[in-house]
């Protein structure tokens, strides 16, 4: 025990002597230069005064800045556990402020290292991938809006130590009118003192909401390639090369990253499964898993993955094809519908849009988004109605279908977006559906079944009848009860609930599938929607066999087993309301309440 004690303290010293030793050096009061912010209209101009008194860094000097401070260490989870912990009135206004105005824990995120090492999420195979030494170079664009210091810094300094400086022309970051105190000029300063030339700043004359933000900052970068990052990632190792040499094997092709998940509480860094990208009728992103026996080659783990949508915040595109492709609807507000929008219509108008396994980004991901807009409107439905007006053709019945009240809503005038896509020649949204969404199910219209659009497809193989893996009870460890329907085994939408486990009941008989859905009595699904502001209960609904919030991964956190919704990123977990404890789903933790197993229960 005395070992472990001075290893401990040894430890926490260790810790603070980093963070105190590396807030003295970067903290932005220790910098005595005040430069001048000026807007002007060339942008070289609109970031710094160039006569300010205090001359700029060699920027080469600066160029291969890595690990200036020895703080390139591994944070596992105990000493994130470490950097959480509270221990001032000080500590606990911080904590608490970030998760009002940020929704992520802010204490741990403003102690940790900006260049922390991360763990390398790729597959093995990746690492003997070798590119072509003429890549093009990148813009990199990040545009935010009140975003926490520490999450932004990081992001720029994560992209600096992470990417080769001949590939990096540049990162222009966007302060989309923020209103947090003196955050901007705080930014121009850091920036000004301590990062290489190749970063500039600039600052949108109003709040344009995250697309025309966006437009901004590409308007002013003149690299190649364009790669568009959230304010809140770290990017992995090698994360560019490949999304680099996928645009430039052709102009059409939009690449994304894996989006691996930063924990918005602990800052633990996880790495995501291959999936692909969707939509539901209601028009929100989905992820959707691969057919089974998609990863039988195992070429497939670091192969593009052809993905029908992109999640939005982090890819890279050709600068002129994005130019010509019409950037982004300039009508659409604040935050939503976008990513579908660029998705539609780069297919739609013969571009191609991959998921690169080889490539990958951390991107915070929260519980809630802690920001509205300027009038309360809600931009979500208004984009998303502009967005169905000009892409989806008659296919904008289901949506309304889902959202009828959509159908009063004001969504502005979108003729110029009507013209770009006849300028464009693109295809019907019937082609996109047939071609590219194949495995994309019609909502059930007049109560009737879902139809699913096999009769399409193309080249997966048709749904395979279920496997079953397993079958028993679904059992809750800590409180010994198990998954039961509130309802008969048969009625969908029955909210499901834990109850006594009790052998031979129906309501209690779980399959899992081979295809990852968990069947009651080898009918209906384990289902829990869950939309970026909340999560919904725990249910049965139809299976649709198309994964997303059907699919249900087993993996074990420091011994526990949870059920992993690889769609929203989170785990089954109960929840107690008026006496009944439903089920939900929340961020993974290795809390035991996450922990199920499903149990073979014919002996008893
Ligand atoms: C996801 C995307 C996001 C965007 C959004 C749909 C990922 C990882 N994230 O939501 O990029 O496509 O879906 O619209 O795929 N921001 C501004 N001005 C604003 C509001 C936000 O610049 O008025 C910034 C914000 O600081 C952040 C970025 O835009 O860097 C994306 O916003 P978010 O992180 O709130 O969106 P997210 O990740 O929930
Ligand atoms: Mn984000």
């Amino acid at each position: 025990p005395l070992i472990v004690g001075i290893f401990f303290v040894g430890t926490v010293y260790v810790i603070n002597v980093y963070v105190i030793h590396y807030s003295l050096q970067l903290s932005p009061d220790s910098i005595s230069s005040r430069p001048r912010l000026i807007s002007g209209r060339k942008h070289e101009s609109l970031y710094l005064d160039k006569d300010s008194t205090y001359g700029r860094r060699d920027s080469h000097q600066y160029n291969d800045i890595k690990d200036p401070d020895g703080l390139d260490i591994f944070y596992d989870t105990f000493k994130l556990q470490l950097l959480g912990i509270i221990k001032t009135p000080e500590d606990q206004r911080i904590r608490d402020e970030g998760y009002r105005e940020h929704a992520f824990n802010e204490l741990i995120s403003s102690r940790l290292s900006f260049h922390r090492k991360l763990p390398d999420s790729r597959h093995k195979l990746c690492e003997s991938v070798t590119y072509q030494s003429d890549l093009p170079q990148a813009s990199v664009i990040i545009c935010f809006y009140n975003e926490a210091w520490s999450a932004l810094l990081r992001t720029v300094h994560s992209v600096i130590d992470k990417t080769p400086p001949r590939l990096l022309y540049e990162i222009i970051v966007v302060d989309d009118y923020s209103q947090n105190e003196n955050l901007h000029e705080k930014i121009a300063e850091y920036i000004w003192n301590i990062l290489p030339h190749k970063i500039k700043l600039v600052r949108t004359p109003q709040r344009l909401g995250l697309i025309r933000a966006r437009m901004y900052g590409a308007r002013i970068a003149t690299a190649e390639v364009l790669v568009f990052l959230d304010s809140h990632c770290e990017v992995n190792v090698k994360w560019l090369e490949p999304l680099l040499a996928r645009a430039a094997e052709n102009r059409r092709n939009v690449a994304i990253p894996v989006i691996d998940i930063i924990n918005s509480d602990s800052f633990e860094y996880e790495a995501s499964p291959l999936v692909k990208g969707g939509f539901n009728w209601g028009l929100h992103f989905r992820w959707d898993h691969l057919p089974s026996g998609y990863f039988n080659e195992k070429e497939a783990m670091i192969l593009p993955i052809e993905t029908p949508t992109m999640a939005g915040g982090l890819f890279a595109i050709n600068r002129q094809y994005f130019f010509e492709m019409g950037q982004y609807d300039s009508g659409m507000d604040i935050w939503g519908g976008e990513n579908l929008e660029i998705s539609f219509r780069i297919w739609q108008c013969r571009g191609r849009l991959d998921i690169i396994p080889c490539s990958r980004v951390g991107h915070i991901f929260r519980k809630r988004r802690p920001y509205g807009s300027p009038n309360g409107e809600d931009t979500m439905t208004k984009n998303s109605l502009r967005l169905a007006h000009v892409w989806m053709d008659d296919y904008i019945k289901y949506y309304f279908q889902l959202k009828p009240q959509a159908r009063n809503i004001n969504y502005g005038n979108i003729t110029d977006r009507l013209e770009l896509r006849k300028k464009l020649n693109c295809n019907s949204f019937e082609w996109y559906l047939k071609y590219i969404y194949p495995e994309q199910t019609l909502p059930d219209m007049d109560n009737k079944s879902p139809k699913p659009l096999k009769k399409y497809k193309k080249s997966q193989p048709a749904r395979n009848k279920a496997t079953y893996i397993n079958t028993g009870w679904l059992k809750h460890k800590s409180s010994g009860l198990c998954v039961q329907t509130e309802g008969d085994i048969y009625v969908k939408k029955s909210l499901l609930l834990l109850a006594d486990c009790i052998a031979g009941n129906q309501t209690q008989e779980w399959s899992e599938t081979n295809d990852h859905e968990f069947q009651l009595s080898k009918l209906l699904c384990l289902d829990v929607e869950s939309s970026s502001v909340s999560n919904s209960y725990a249910r049965l609904m139809k299976c649709h066999g198309s994964g997303g919030s059907q699919s249900w991964i087993w993996r074990s956190q420091n011994k526990v087993s949870q059920l992993y919704n690889p769609a929203s990123g989170k785990c089954l977990v109960p929840f107690h309301d008026a006496g009944t404890t439903y089920l939900t789903i929340a961020i993974c933790t290795d809390n035991p309440e996450m922990s199920f197993k499903l149990q073979s229960n014919d002996k008893i």
